[in-house]
């Protein structure tokens, strides 16, 4: 096996590790992988520093980038299939989300294609004997570090447009989930990126993720993942001061008010709580009703969670899928136990499913904890599970004042009819996204990313592409004669 991909080569890891992925469907094998160690990191960040330094990429017209990003779009709607299948024997995830995953991958591809050359700097106005310019360099050598639960859409919310703006990386792939991002570099190579400006490495957090952030030759870090994670990543980062992006997740607050569409309200909140078993950071993992709604609603919202089809994600019927992994499974089900000794009120769910089709798979029933409030850690803390909290409130400013209590800010909601109440509690709410009456949807055109501990920086948008830019301002004097300055 070859599953490491350095300086346009597929390698072994030098050691000879190797790892077995999983299907969280039913902890069968689905392949074996290489696993690299710090030797592999290193020769993976040397090779993309020589390729910054030495390829025509850098410092290529933008066109020969942009070329490379759309090829690689056009390949994997050309894979559309496979690449899915993968995710979703990788992840658990249906196959119908699987496939608008890559879809949605491929629209990334394009969009910084689209914008790569679009924001060439600016000359700054200082009167006819100077040309000062503002301009827009690649950073270097990008450490891009991914997490399970999307594998492949987010690692290519820092690929493309590490590419668009002419940096060179090393991608690292959660352990659990690496099997897209093996058929993505293939297309990548495919698609004519030079030799060492794409280069990937498989294995643990804690070895290769560690050994690349640290890596002295590194200029970037961009990660997607937890918070102390992230904090270590943070930390290992100063050392040289790296420049850095961090998604740190989030507890995403719904707001349901009373003048709300009721079905509609409902509908995206099962959605909001549930989809990909809840490991979604964007997750609508806090629900908040208004009063004279909540108790029709919370019930409501349970028959819906308690018609959910568990299943294979392969299984068209299959409505939502397992956990991604053993271990995180174990960590939800420790939230269950903290809801419980909290007092939270169990309304469904709580606990693994009785069909014994699922007993191998990492399964946990949707859940729904009530009469929940905002001094609980079920409420405060992110569990990344098929798990939503409900509380109430009375009006506007108390629904506000709950769904800015978070330590995160990433997302969040607002259900109701009246349009200027949307609005306000819209410009109030400290979360990087905001929904009016939908719950979900992102575009490559806008920025992605948390207030306070949900992150640093964004993706997506041109903000997204800025990240990986450095900023440069070139002032020539057009007439240069001697200062005088100093008198002697
Ligand atoms: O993720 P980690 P974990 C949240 C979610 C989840 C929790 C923990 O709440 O329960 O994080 O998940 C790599 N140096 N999110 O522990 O560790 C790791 O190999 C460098 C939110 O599984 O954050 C993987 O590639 N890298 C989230 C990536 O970091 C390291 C998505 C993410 O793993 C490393 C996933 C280290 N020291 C989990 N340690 C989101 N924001 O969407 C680990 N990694």
């Amino acid at each position: 096996m070859a599953d490491l991909y350095i300086d346009g080569e597929w390698t072994a890891a030098a050691a000879g590790g190797r790892r077995e992925v999983l299907n969280p469907f039913d902890a069968s094998v689905v392949r074996e992988v290489d696993e690299a160690d710090a030797t592999d990191v290193d020769r993976a960040v040397r090779a993309a520093r020589r390729a910054f330094d030495e390829e025509d990429w850098a410092r290529a017209p933008v066109r020969r980038r942009a070329d490379v990003l759309r090829g690689v779009g056009e390949l994997l709607l050309r894979d559309v299939e496979e690449i899915g299948r993968t995710e979703t024997l990788d992840t658990g995830k249906t196959l119908t989300e699987a496939r608008i995953d890559v879809e949605d991958v491929a629209n990334a591809f394009r969009y910084f294609a689209e914008i790569a050359g679009k924001d060439g700097g600016r000359v700054v106005d200082v009167g006819p004997g100077v040309l000062s310019r503002v301009v827009y360099e690649p950073i270097g050598v990008c450490a891009l570090i991914a997490p399970w639960n999307y594998p492949l859409l987010q690692a290519s919310w820092k690929v493309a447009p590490a590419l668009a703006a002419g940096n060179t990386f090393v991608l690292k792939p959660s352990e659990v989930t690496p099997l897209s991002s093996l058929l993505m570099m293939r297309l990548i190579e495919e698609a004519g990126a030079p030799r060492g400006v794409a280069n990937l490495v498989l294995g643990s957090g804690a070895g290769v993720g560690a050994a690349l952030t640290a890596h002295p030759d590194v200029d970037l870090v961009s990660f997607t993942g937890g918070l102390s994670t992230g904090r270590n990543i943070m930390a290992s980062a100063a050392t040289d001061v790296k420049n850095i992006a961090l998604e740190l997740g989030g507890k995403n607050p719904n707001i349901v008010f009373a003048d709300a569409d009721f079905d509609a309200a409902l509908d995206y909140a099962l959605d909001a709580a549930f989809l990909h078993s809840g490991q979604v950071c964007s997750a609508g993992s806090r629900l908040l009703v208004q009063d004279e709604l909540y108790e029709e609603f919370v019930a409501a919202l349970a028959r819906r969670a308690e018609a959910i089809r568990l299943g294979s994600g392969l299984d068209p019927a299959t409505e939502s899928g397992p956990l991604s992994s053993a271990e995180h499974r174990a960590k939800v089900e420790g939230y269950l136990e903290i809801a419980r000794t909290e007092g939270a009120r169990l309304v469904t769910g709580g606990r693994r499913p009785d069909d014994p089709q699922l007993a191998r798979g990492y399964f946990l029933l949707p859940t729904i904890y009530a009469d929940c409030d905002r001094s609980m850690r079920i409420v405060q803390e992110e569990v990344f599970g098929p798990v939503v909290t409900a509380e109430r409130f009375r009006d506007e400013a108390h629904a506000v004042s709950l769904a800015n209590d978070t330590r995160y800010g990433l997302a969040g909601a607002v259900w109701t009819s009246d349009a200027s109440r949307a609005q306000r509690v819209a410009n109030a709410l400290r979360h990087g996204t905001v929904w009016i009456n939908d719950f979900h949807p992102y575009l490559p055109q806008a920025e992605w990313g948390g207030f306070g501990r949900s992150g640093v920086g964004r993706e997506l948008g041109p903000t997204g592409l800025h990240e990986y830019q450095e900023t440069k301002h070139i002032y020539q004097n057009l007439d240069p004669a001697p200062s005088g300055w100093f008198k002697g």
